[in-house]
C-alpha cells in the first residue's frame, strides 16, 4: 500500500470513529434515561441501542451530508433517527415469532434479557421515538436552517415510507414467506431492496436532507448511489454470514443460511455472489462520478460496506 492511500484509510478509519462516537452520544441523549418511568422499559430501549453495532447506517447518512454541507448537529438528529429504526427491526426480528435468536451484538437478545412483552414495547417505542424525533424540534431553531417544516415532513415520510410494508417491514413478510422456496434473482432482490435496502437509501437521502437543496439531477444520482449501497450490503452480508458459519460453528451469523433461507450465496455461489459485489460496488461508485471530491467519503464508506469482515 503507498503511503498516500494508508494516509487516507487512517483518516477514514478516524472518522469513522468520529462518527460511531457522536452517533453512541447523542443517542444516549435522544433516548429517555433510565429512570423515567416506565424504567424496565426505558433501561431495555437503551440496553438494545446503545452500545453496540457498526452504525453503517448513521455513517451513511453523515457522508451523504457531507455533499450538501449539514452540520454534525442536524446529521445526529437524521443519523439517530434511522438508527432507532434499525434497531427497532432488529429486536422484533429477533423475536421468537420471527428469527427466534438468543444473540445480537454479542449479547443476550431482548426478549430473552428481559421479555418478549418488553421487545414487543421496546421496538414500538423506538420506531414512535425516531419519527418524534424527525418531527420535532431537534433540528434546531435557526431561521436559516435549510431544515424548515416542509423539509422535516419531507424526512417523515421519506423514513416511514422505508420502514414500512412498501418497504422494511414488506421485505420481511416476503422474507418469511419464502423460507423453503426457490427464490430467482428479481425475487430476492426485490425483498432486500424493501427488507434492507430501503432503510439504508433512507438513511444516505435523509443525511442528505439535512443540508442545502440538491437539484433533481444531484437527488436522482443519489439514490441511484444508495439504492446499490442496499444491495451490495446484503450481499456481502449474505457472503459473510456464508463464511462465518463454515468457519465459526455455532454463531448467530450464520442462523440464516442454515435456516433454509434464500440468499446471493445459495442462489449465486460464494464465487457469483462476490462478482455481483463487486458489480454492486462498481455501480455505486458510478453513480456519485458527477459530486466530485465532497463524495469522498460516501467512496471509502462503500469500500468499507464491500470489504468488511462483520
Ligand atoms: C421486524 C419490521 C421488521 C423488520 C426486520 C432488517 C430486518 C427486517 C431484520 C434484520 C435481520 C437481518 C440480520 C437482516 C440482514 C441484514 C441486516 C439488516 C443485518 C444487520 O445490520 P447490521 O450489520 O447490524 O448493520 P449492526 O448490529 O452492525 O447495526
Amino acid at each position: 500500500m503507498s503511503t498516500n492511500s494508508a494516509n487516507q484509510e487512517a483518516a477514514f478509519g478516524a472518522w469513522m470513529h468520529d462518527v460511531q462516537a457522536r452517533i453512541e452520544s447523542a443517542l444516549g441523549r435522544f433516548l429517555p434515561s433510565s429512570e423515567a418511568i416506565p424504567a424496565r422499559l426505558h433501561d431495555a430501549m437503551r440496553y438494545v441501542t446503545l452500545g453496540g453495532g457498526k452504525r453503517v447506517r448513521p455513517l451513511l447518512a453523515c457522508a451523504a451530508g457531507e455533499l450538501t454541507g449539514a452540520t454534525p448537529e442536524r446529521l445526529e438528529v437524521a443519523a439517530c433517527a434511522v438508527e432507532m429504526i434499525h434497531v427497532y427491526s432488529l429486536v422484533h426480528d429477533d423475536l421468537p415469532c420471527m428469527d427466534d435468536d438468543v444473540l445480537r451484538r454479542g449479547r443476550p437478545t431482548c426478549h430473552v434479557e428481559f421479555d418478549e412483552p418488553t421487545a414487543l414495547l421496546v421496538g414500538d417505542s423506538l420506531q414512535t421515538l425516531a419519527f418524534g424525533l424527525l418531527a420535532g424540534d431537534a433540528f434546531g431553531a435557526d431561521d436559516d436552517s435549510p431544515v424548515t417544516a416542509a423539509r422535516q415532513l419531507e424526512m417523515v415520510g421519506l423514513l416511514a415510507h422505508a420502514s414500512g410494508s412498501l418497504g422494511m417491514a414488506g421485505g420481511q413478510a416476503i422474507d418469511l414467506a419464502s423460507v423453503g422456496h426457490a427464490l430467482n434473482q428479481p425475487e430476492l432482490e426485490l425483498m432486500h431492496a424493501l427488507k434492507t435496502g430501503a432503510l439504508i437509501r433512507a438513511a444516505t437521502l435523509l443525511g442528505a436532507l439535512c443540508g442545502e437543496a440538491m437539484s433533481e439531477s444531484e437527488y436522482a444520482a443519489l439514490d441511484r448511489y444508495a439504492r446499490r449501497a442496499g444491495l451490495l450490503f446484503q450481499v456481502v452480508d449474505d457472503i459473510l454470514d456464508c463464511t462465518a458459519s463454515t468457519a465459526t460453528l455455532g454463531k448467530t451469523a450464520g442462523k440464516d443460511a442454515a435456516a433454509d433461507k434464500p440468499t446471493y450465496v445459495s442462489l449465486l455461489g460464494l464465487d457469483g455472489a462476490r462478482d455481483l459485489a463487486e458489480r454492486l460496488r462498481t455501480d455505486a461508485l458510478e453513480a456519485l462520478s458527477g459530486f466530485g471530491q465532497g463524495a469522498d467519503r460516501l467512496i471509502a464508506l462503500t469500500d468499507f460496506i464491500t470489504h468488511r469482515k462483520f
